[in-house]
């Protein structure tokens, strides 16, 4: 037998398994008698058509029959439901934030993430918001899915059973770079995710906390740091270089110095580089302070010597 990697997997594929294999039955056994009737009830045989009565027996057992096995289909299907819907109190809270597209986990210590880390066998509840989009949170090992919805929390909650990485894909599409929106959950004990959590990387400055701030608003989705071509212009060499933009449909150059770049940042379509598509990008105005613009800056100066 398989390990079970979450709380809510028994439940859930049973659910599935029934009613497949309710539909596998109906789906052969109809085709078959379909196949059965065609031949033996072939006009050559039968020249003269027969008034068949109505036969009550009949007609209550097929009514009572496929009645039972929706409820039974329908209960299943709730029982394996109603938990995902009730998070236990105690469950260890991940703040989760969607973006075009990346996922960012925040522990109750400040600590982000790029990726989930859990401890085995304890409830965890991510409290679960868009700053864009619509995008959905689905871990298919765990048989969890919930949407994640801009100016809106949702909850998806579980207990992680066998120690092991397991994917997180965004399956609402939420733009171009939907396909790459995807990390993992890691379940570890109890001992190695408290030392995991424990570990806060010491605040970076200048161009280390610059690559870290472009890294957690998922810049990087859109931009290189390696100057291949992606969404956006790459990130690479950029500072200081001579563009082609086109402002309100007039072309013209700039040089994308500190004032090019704070623009880009928090009026992206202002100056948009020839080449690449205008709307892709929100402001990120009130997302990125000053202070995370100046270290943008100073990390493009260190990619553009
Ligand atoms: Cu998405």
């Amino acid at each position: 037998m398989f390990t079970e990697a979450s709380n809510f997997v028994e439940g859930v594929d049973f659910a599935f398994k029934f009613i497949f294999g309710i539909a596998m039955f109906f789906l052969v056994g109809l085709t078959t008698v379909m196949i059965v009737f065609i031949i033996k009830y072939n006009r050559k045989k039968h020249p003269n058509a027969v008034q068949i009565p109505s036969n009550n027996t009949l007609e209550i057992t097929w009514t009572a029959i496929p009645l039972a096995l929706v409820l039974l289909m329908f209960y299943y299907g709730y029982v394996a439901f109603m938990p995902m819907r009730n998070p236990p109190k105690d469950a260890m809270i991940v703040k989760t934030t969607g973006r075009m597209w990346a996922w960012d986990f925040e522990y109750a210590n400040g600590k982000h993430s790029q990726e989930l880390v859990v401890p085995l066998k304890k409830p965890v509840r991510l409290n679960m918001t868009s700053k864009d989009v619509v995008h959905s949170l689905y871990i298919p090992s765990f048989r969890v899915k919930e949407d994640v919805v801009p100016g809106r929390q949702t909850v998806l909650w579980f207990i992680a059973e066998e120690e092991g990485t397991y994917e997180i894909f965004c399956t609402a599409y939420c733009g171009l770079g939907h396909s790459g929106m995807g990390s993992v959950v890691k379940v570890v004990s109890q001992k190695a995710f408290d030392k995991w959590f424990a570990e806060i990387p010491k605040p970076a400055a200048g161009a280390a906390q610059g690559l870290e701030i472009i890294k957690r608003n998922a810049c990087t989705s859109c931009h290189s740091v390696d100057g291949s071509k992606l969404i956006g212009p790459s990130f690479k060499g950029l500072y200081n270089s001579k563009h082609v933009v086109i402002s309100n449909g007039k072309e013209h150059e700039i040089t994308a110095d500190s004032a090019y770049v704070r623009t880009s940042v928090l009026e992206p379509d202002k100056d948009v580089v020839k080449g690449f598509n205008k709307g892709l990008m929100r402001s990120y105005k009130g997302t990125v302070s000053e202070t995370d613009i100046k270290n943008i800056i100073e990390y493009f100066k260190s990619i553009s010597r």
